[in-house]
This record gives C-alpha cells, sequence and structure tokens, in this order.
C-alpha cells in the first residue's frame, strides 16, 4: 500500500491545517459510548508479554487515552528495544511514530529509516498517502516556492479523489477495514471530496459493525478507534503523555460462548495454483467438516490432517497468521504472488484465523498476483 506515508508521516507529521472546506464533523452518542470503550479494552488487553509488539496498537492506545497503562509500558518497552533490522521500512516508520506517541526518543531509529528511504521506491496511493501528504502540505513555509505547494496540492486532490470513489452510500469508504484509515484522511486533507461524505453517517455504521462483533481484531481496533475518538495520525505530536485518566471503564459481562452439541458443518475448500511451474500446477477440493462457528484456520488444519496436499504454513504479522505456503507453493515479495481466499467468487476481507464460514459455504485459495 502506501509505503510513502508510512515512512515520511513519522518524520514530517504537523499540526492539522487549515481547512478550506466545510466538513461535516461527528461523533460517537453517549449510548454507544461503551461499545467504543468495549473495543478499546480488548485492544488494550490483547497486549502481552508474549505477542508480538504491534506499533499501530501503541498509537492508537495514546490517541484514545490509555486505560491498561501497564500493557503501555510493556508495549513502549518492548518497541523501544526491537531491532530494526528486524522490521519493514514500513515497521520501522510505524515504530517510530508509536515511540513519539509515547514521548519517548526513538533515538538512531530514524536516521536508518532516513538511509533506507534514500533506496526505496514510493507508490503513493491510499489514505496513509493523503495523511502524510496533508502533513507536509501544511508544513511548506510561507514564502516557499509556489510550484511546491502547486504539486503537493495535486498530489493531494487525486489522492482524495480516490477515496471519495470509494465512499459508499452506507458511509463505508472501501470496506469496513479501510473506514478507518480514510476517516482520517477525510477529516485532516485540505481537499474537498469529490462526493460529499457525511461523517455522522460513518461513524454510526461502523458502530453498528462494532456491535455486530466485526471489530475483535486489535490491528482493526487500532485503524478504527482513532477516527472514533476524532483523532487522526497527525495528533500525535500533540500526545500528553502525563498520568492521567487511567481508570478502566467497567463493561458489561461478555456473555462466554456455551459448548454447543450443534452438528458439524461441511466447508467445501479448494486449493489452485495455475501460476508457478507445471509441475506445480494443482486445483484439489475437499470437503471438511468442523464444528458451527469454528474459524478457517480450523477448516485448513483438518483438510492437512487428511491429505499431505492440503499442507499450508503462516506467518505471523500485525494483522494475525497470514497464509504464506499451501502445498509448498509460497508467496514472494518480489513476485508479488500470494494466496488470496476466496468465498465463492468474492474475496474473503478477514484473514483465516477471524473469518467464520458457514455450511456449505466454498472457500478457495487462489495462488495469484496483487
Ligand atoms: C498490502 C496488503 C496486502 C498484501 C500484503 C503483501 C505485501 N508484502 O505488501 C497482500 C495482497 C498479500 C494482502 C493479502 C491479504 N489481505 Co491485505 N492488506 C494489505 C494492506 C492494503 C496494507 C498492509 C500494509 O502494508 N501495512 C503496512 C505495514 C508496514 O504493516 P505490516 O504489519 O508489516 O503489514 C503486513 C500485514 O498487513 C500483512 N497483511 C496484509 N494483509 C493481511 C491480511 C491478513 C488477514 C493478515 C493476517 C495479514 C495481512 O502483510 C503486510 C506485509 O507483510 C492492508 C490495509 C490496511 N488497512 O492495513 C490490507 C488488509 C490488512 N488485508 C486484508 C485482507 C482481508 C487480506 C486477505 C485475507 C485478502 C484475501 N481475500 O485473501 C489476504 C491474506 C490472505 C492470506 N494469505 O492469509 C484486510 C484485513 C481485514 C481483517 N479484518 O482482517 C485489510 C485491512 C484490507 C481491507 N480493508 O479489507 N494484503
Amino acid at each position: 500500500m502506501t509505503w510513502f506515508t508510512l515512512h515520511i508521516l513519522p518524520l514530517l507529521w504537523a499540526a492539522a491545517g487549515t481547512s478550506t472546506w466545510t466538513r461535516s464533523s461527528c461523533s460517537v452518542p453517549l449510548a454507544k459510548q461503551s461499545l467504543v470503550d468495549g473495543i478499546q479494552v480488548l485492544m488494550e488487553n490483547s497486549v502481552t508479554s508474549s505477542t508480538h509488539p504491534n506499533p499501530s496498537v501503541l498509537i492508537a492506545m495514546n490517541l484514545a487515552g490509555a486505560y491498561n497503562v501497564e500493557a503501555q509500558k510493556l508495549l513502549t518497552d518492548k518497541l523501544m528495544a526491537s531491532d530494526t533490522a528486524d522490521l519493514t521500512i514500513g515497521q520501522l516508520a510505524l515504530t517510530i511514530m508509536a515511540l513519539n506517541s509515547s514521548c519517548r526518543d526513538p533515538g538512531n531509529k530514524v536516521s536508518i529509516l532516513q538511509r533506507q528511504m534514500e533506496t526505496w521506491p514510493p507508490s503513493n496511493t491510499g489514505a496513509m498517502a493523503t495523511l502524510a501528504l496533508t502533513c507536509m502540505y501544511n508544513k511548506i513555509p510561507e514564502g516557499s516556492e509556489e510550484g511546491y505547494r502547486i504539486l503537493f496540492s495535486q498530489v493531494l486532490e487525486e489522492a482524495v479523489k480516490n477515496i471519495s470513489m470509494r465512499i459508499k452510500d452506507n458511509g463505508i469508504i472501501g470496506d469496513i477495514y479501510s473506514t478507518g484509515l480514510a476517516m482520517q484522511a477525510l477529516s485532516v486533507t485540505p481537499k474537498q471530496p469529490n462526493k460529499e461524505w457525511n461523517c455522522q453517517k460513518t461513524m454510526d455504521t461502523i458502530l453498528t459493525e462494532i456491535e455486530h462483533g466485526k471489530f475483535h481484531n486489535p490491528m482493526s481496533i487500532a485503524q478504527i478507534l482513532p477516527s472514533l475518538k476524532g483523532k487522526t495520525y497527525l495528533d500525535v505530536p500533540h500526545v500528553s503523555c502525563s498520568p492521567g485518566h487511567e481508570v478502566q471503564p467497567t463493561l458489561p459481562n461478555q456473555p462466554s460462548p456455551v459448548p454447543t452439541t450443534a452438528p458439524n458443518i461441511t466447508v467445501i475448500y479448494t486449493i489452485n495454483n495455475q501460476l508457478r511451474g507445471v509441475e506445480l500446477f494443482f486445483n484439489e477440493t475437499m470437503d471438511v467438516s468442523v464444528k458451527p462457528g469454528s474459524v478457517l484456520l480450523v477448516v485448513l488444519e483438518e483438510a492437512q490432517r487428511r491429505n499431505s496436499m492440503f499442507k499450508f504454513e503462516t506467518t505471523m504479522t500485525s494483522w494475525g497468521l497470514v497464509v504464506s505456503s499451501i502445498n509448498n507453493v509460497a508467496e514472494n515479495v518480489q513476485e508479488r504472488t500470494y494466496w488470496q481466499f476466496l468465498s465463492g467468487k468474492t474475496p474473503l476481507n478477514e484473514g483465516v484465523a477471524d473469518y467464520k464460514p458457514s455450511d456449505h459455504e466454498h472457500i478457495t485459495a487462489n495462488f495469484t498476483r496483487y
């Protein structure tokens, strides 16, 4: 995605700029506040000493005002200690931003990032790019060469146009998991969206999705929470780090899942590779029986258990487990190949550890390019 942003944003963010259009304002209604508290607590409690430190979670926690101070400290310390050699350029940029949001000095991480950026081919689309461009646009000093401002203005306009095209009638921008960052972008950009944007409608639809349990993955929460709190990544330099209001909200008890005696469901699972090497072409299908409510990962495990051709490998990322290889055919960043998951012909909008297939659903893992 927007590597561009992820790198320059931590270096160049600035105070929110002057707006040249009237944006619609929005906020979480009081009656729905507990929903937002609920997902924040869920996100904060995902931070443990054994989990991989996620900088986006720390940024969200600090922008929202952390409840769990221990988790905040643990995450800050882990990110502080992280070895830059283990991080991609985007992860390094997010780590620097996260440390800044905790009022910690990222030290030599910034110069390492700067050096990496010199040989990094930027691609600049999407919400993060809009945030970074806005940040830089707001920093262009008065009296600097006009061409510079015009250039930024044009690129920003293009980026905002791309986001505007994705605004749906129910307020969702792209899909529910891209809406958080898109909201941030539209709420700071000096450029008017090409399509009218009703922020409250977006917020209300997202709150309904939260009510339906669609935001349980900590990373999905980290990307939506700032917008629900009226914050954006451009607010990071203004975060106050003095101890404050860390009182955990009292939340209604979550109903614990009742053990089910319902019969198993059948998921039709296909693995398909038509991309790599003649000897590796395959298209295999298996009916897999699992407990109702199982996530797709359980289907994959059961398929692997029954037939070695369905063997797969996973890699841990900020969003959780990615299926990186099936039947010895592995994703490859240089070749831009990956295993895409579909239900019927529709790509899934969640990963295998979150998506719950229904009875007789046909899931395909298709090796393809992005
Ligand atoms: C780029 C991207 C991809 C690329 C990543 C390859 C690469 N080297 O760049 C590709 C095309 C491979 C990809 C695949 C998928 N993606 Co994707 N992806 C993104 C995107 C646009 C940016 C991620 C990024 O670069 N972050 C910045 C870097 C610095 O952070 P990072 O943590 O190092 O990034 C890594 C993870 O994000 C990981 N990743 C990317 N997508 C996904 C999806 C899942 C489920 C997991 C666990 C990890 C993961 O790959 C990145 C590079 O290693 C995000 C959008 C977003 N809002 O985050 C969607 C996003 C994370 N992807 C999403 C989805 C659904 C998928 C797929 C499941 C789609 C599908 N139908 O198959 C698959 C994964 C399938 C699998 N094999 O397990 C959703 C996740 C929503 C959710 N609730 O889980 C997002 C939020 C898009 C959206 N709005 O719907 N993705």
